[in-house]
């Protein structure tokens, strides 16, 4: 039998021996957890909203592969939910806890509190109070186990007390250990049965015109290397979803870029031109397949994943194989041998993708202001260490970063929103807790920025050296497109809706005493990149642009 301990110590000692480094959290929440884990070497991280706490956790998660704790009281809980939108939907496993008010408080109109249960109940795998202290260690091992599970996803204990001081109070004997492993994501690596690995090499050989998509869970697997053998062998161009954008080096011959509504043309071409795709830890939804027109819905499919549910769930010609991606492609690779194949379809891709990228070169080079964004985008590429963490806002911050940034060392790491605006700046400084000396940087437009511009003031109180680069153009930019369509493109009809601004967000950054560099001219980003790296503290680099320009749009099959 081991000590009995309050809940609280309990807490502490169990996170604290995980080896996690970091936690989030708004007051008024958890003091003595949090102070006992101060003790311990564990930052606890204040923050100024729920939301940005839960995306610092969500950032954390996501480059430490192992579970970010987020934390709220009691009326706090429906911020704090809203945070986890992202986490579910980016599949990343953030605990929240939150306090809530005791048995005696409930159904009798209490001060501050709603059910937390339905909050939580769309943004999480697994949902449950805490009464007792008992309780804990059983519920936060299941918690635990449950967000590092496949499919990874956020999970929540609710605790008893309005600030969880119930669950701090009360004592338990349970043993310390949260997981008797201690593995990244993920942590298990089945592969799939031989039969239906079999089946699937002789189905891919036999196809000429076949392309590969790997999607965020062959990123999670670090399926990299398997991939491109496999594609190699197999002569087929490799698109990807955003979120694995990088998972081959982007510049190989056989990368033909992000597919889907968020890409530029050629992935979305060629995919649409194979004869049957190889989908490859990929969730076949609306952003990676255009609504299901790339590939057309009735392509044969084969598809790799660890959750069996995925298979076939939007495509009814679907092979399915159960596994992790890493493992099981390894094993493909293998069964998949050296066969002899035509190569007209990889050369086809070949040149589609070189076509774009010289469409591209004189946005890349242009030398004037306004600043191109595509110019931004190739200085980024430049200035990224090859073990840098980019980590990209939603929408055109997706779209700028997914088709004009090139990942080209298998070091770097790429994280993206998987909708929720704003979620880029917490997400990065909870990423650059997690990252130890691998540089971050942040891309964000200016509406993205507003959202939690208040943790500058963490970052700066942290001294959190994340690099926050702002496509400064003076309103919702990619939101243009779609307001002049509804206002029948008569200037200036609808733009109050998306426009704001402007700011100087080098001088907001000064106000809360972060280094802050305005770039005005596109010489300007290089000297300013460099510098922002090289500082040892957080940095502001605001760049501006101007609202007009319109990002790469997604090629789309001829009705
Ligand atoms: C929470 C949330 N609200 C609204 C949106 C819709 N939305 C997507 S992109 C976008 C505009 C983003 O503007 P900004 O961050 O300035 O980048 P820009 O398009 O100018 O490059 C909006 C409003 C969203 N994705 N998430």
């Amino acid at each position: 039998m081991a000590d009995t301990l309050n809940g609280y110590e309990w807490l502490a000692r169990a996170f604290a021996g995980t080896g996690m480094t970091h936690v989030f959290f708004v007051e008024s929440t958890m003091r003595r957890t949090l102070l006992a884990l101060s003790d311990l070497g564990v930052k606890p991280i204040l923050g100024h909203s729920e939301k940005a706490a839960a995306y610092m956790a969500d950032g954390y998660a996501r480059v430490a592969m192992r579970p970010g704790i987020c934390m709220a009281q009691s009326v706090g809980a429906a911020n704090l939910a809203s945070g986890l939108q992202d986490a579910y939907l980016g599949h990343s496993p953030v605990i929240a806890l939150t306090g809530r008010k005791e048995p005696s408080f409930q159904h009798r109109n209490s001060y501050q509190e709603i059910a937390h249960a339905p909050l939580f109940s769309a943004v999480t795998k697994f949902s449950t109070p805490v009464d007792t202290t008992a309780e804990l260690p059983r519920l936060l091992r299941h918690a635990w186990r449950s967000a590092l599970a496949d499919p990874v996803r956020p999970t929540h204990l609710d605790l008893n007390g309005l600030q969880g001081d119930v669950i701090e109070l009360g004592q338990t004997s349970a043993p310390l250990e949260l997981e008797t492993e201690a593995r990244r994501i993920p942590v298990h690596r089945p592969v799939a049965d031989d039969r239906d690995i079999e089946a699937a090499a002789k189905i891919l050989s036999s196809t000429r015109r076949l392309a590969i998509v790997a999607g965020d869970g062959a990123a999670a697997s670090g399926a990299g290397p398997q991939i491109l053998a496999l594609a190699e062998a197999l002569a087929a161009p490799v698109a990807t979803t955003l979120g694995a954008r990088g998972i081959i080096p982007t510049r190989h011959r056989l990368s033909v870029g992000v597919a889907g509504s968020y890409s530029a043309p050629p992935a979305n071409r060629i995919v649409h031109g194979a004869d049957l795709v190889l989908f490859i830890g990929c969730d076949t939804g609306d952003q990676v397949t255009l609504n299901w027109t790339i590939p057309p819905i009735e392509t044969r499919i084969v598809q790799i994943d660890a959750d069996p549910m995925e298979l076939g769930r939007s495509y009814p010609n679907t092979t399915g194989l159960v596994g992790d991606p890493k493992a099981t492609v390894a094993r493909l690779v293998q069964v998949v041998g050296r066969p002899d194949r035509d190569r007209a379809f990889v050369d086809e891709a070949e040149r589609i993708v070189a076509d774009w990228r010289e469409s591209m070169t004189p946005f890349i080079q242009k030398n004037t202001a306004p600043i191109a964004v595509e110019r931004l985008c190739a200085e980024i590429t430049k200035a990224l260490p090859a073990d840098g963490v980019l980590v990209a806002d939603t929408g055109y911050s997706g779209i700028w970063t997914g088709t004009m940034i090139d990942l080209d060392t298998t070091g770097q790491t790429y994280l993206r929103a998987a909708g929720s605006l704003g979620w880029a700046f917490p997400a990065s400084l909870g990423a650059k807790c997690a990252a130890g000396d691998r540089k971050v940087v942040c891309f964000t437009g200016d509406g993205g920025f507003y959202y939690h511009l208040a943790e500058l003031e963490s970052a700066r109180r942290y001294q959190i050296p994340a690099v926050v680069v702002v496509n400064n153009n003076s309103g919702f930019g990619q939101n243009l497109t779609g307001v002049r369509r509804i206002s029948g493109n008569r200037p200036n009809r609808g733009e109050e809706l998306i426009r704001f601004g402007p700011t100087d967000f080098a001088k907001v950054a000064a106000s809360f005493g972060v280094r802050g560099i305005r770039v005005e001219e596109p010489g300007r980003i290089a000297p300013a990149l460099a510098e922002a790296l090289a500082a040892n503290e957080p940095v502001v680099v605001d760049v501006v642009t101007d609202l007009e320009p319109r990002a790469p749009e997604a090629w789309s099959p001829p009705r």
